[in-house]
């Protein structure tokens, strides 16, 4: 990864060499902390991090259902991350803020415990590659299922449940995929390891309820572009053969951005090129984070 200056570590820029914890952290035992990624674009009025209050919000939100206590407002978390673009001359990054339980007690409660909170940011290009972006990806449906949401909470962005997401990423890529689609407990089509997914069928987009998905910021921004653009949104389960017969499918992530998927299991999407409502919704999608939308630029937050 390419290193930058600082890091934000509760509340102070340390040196990026400088930023490490005790091997004894109870995050890095048990997988109990919380994170969030972020993306900042530059546009011609400068760098604008991309619906940063959602992501600080759901930052908190994700601490609420771990019971972790934050020594930090909001309001405080958001301003880390402007920080952070600034300090390091960034203009176009991917920010990564991190609550986590702390040195000092060992054991599953966390009762008591220390609550650190650290944001970093470094320059991270299209995370499914360049070429995933223009042409698409080849997505394979997991062995390994999404968690059941009595199991492992979906809705906060916990550090351990991304065990599951690596387990399914690595699956798919070691037998030459791009991505893992994740089916939830019942075997519906639940989200992708890292991003959620969106089917069209007959002009209708359609895309799980975030029952057992993250609620993606990503997801309900292109569900606002799509329904500008007149479109039926469902927000309802659907089968991977349902998924092999869509018309195009994409995914949806802060890391992801709009990637078109031309292939599940061997089975070619549509005519196996992004389709033109993925098109459509992809070159919104790109030209709202850089400022070039009037109408989006509610989304956006300038670091300066
Ligand atoms: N589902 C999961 C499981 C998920 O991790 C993400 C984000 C999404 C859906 C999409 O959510 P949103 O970013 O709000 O649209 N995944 C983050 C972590 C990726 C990583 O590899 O790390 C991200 O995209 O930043």
């Amino acid at each position: 990864m390419e290193e930058t200056k600082f890091i934000w570590m509760n509340g102070k820029m340390v040196p990026w060499k400088e930023a490490t914890v005790h091997v004894l952290t109870h995050t890095l035992h048990y997988g109990t902390g919380v994170f969030e990624g972020i993306r900042c674009y530059d546009t011609k009025d400068g760098s604008a991090i991309f619906r940063l209050k959602e992501h600080a919000k759901r930052l908190l939100d994700s601490a609420h259902i771990m019971q972790m206590k934050v020594p930090f407002t909001q309001e405080q978390i958001e301003s880390a991350c402007r920080q952070i673009v600034k300090e390091n001359n960034l203009k176009e990054c991917y920010i990564r803020p991190l609550v986590y339980f702390g040195y000092g007690q060992m054991g599953l409660a966390t009762k008591g415990c220390k609550v650190d909170v650290s944001v970093a940011a470094w320059p991270w290009g299209s995370y499914l590659g360049e070429d995933g972006i223009k042409n698409g990806i080849r997505v394979k449906v997991s062995s390994f299922t999404r968690h059941h949401v009595n199991v492992m909470p979906t809705k906060s962005k916990t550090v351990g449940n991304y065990a599951n997401s690596t387990l399914a990423k690595m699956e798919a890529l070691n037998s030459g995929y791009e991505e893992a689609i994740m089916l939830d407990a019942q075997g519906y089509i639940s989200e992708c390891s890292g991003e959620n997914i969106f089917i069209v069928r007959d002009n209708e987009i359609i895309t799980p309820p975030t029952t057992n998905a993250l609620e993606g910021i990503t997801r309900k921004s292109i569900i606002e572009v799509a329904k500008s653009f007149g479109y039926t949104v469902k927000e309802e389960l659907f089968t991977r053969d349902q998924l092999y017969i869509s018309d195009e499918a994409f995914l949806t992530g802060t890391a992801a951005e709009v990637t078109p998927i031309r292939e599940v299991d061997n089975r070619t999407i549509g005519n196996g090129m992004p389709g033109p409502i993925t098109k459509k919704f992809q070159s919104t999608y790109f030209d709202a984070i850089h400022g070039k939308v009037p109408e989006y630029k509610k989304w956006l937050d300038f670091v300066k």
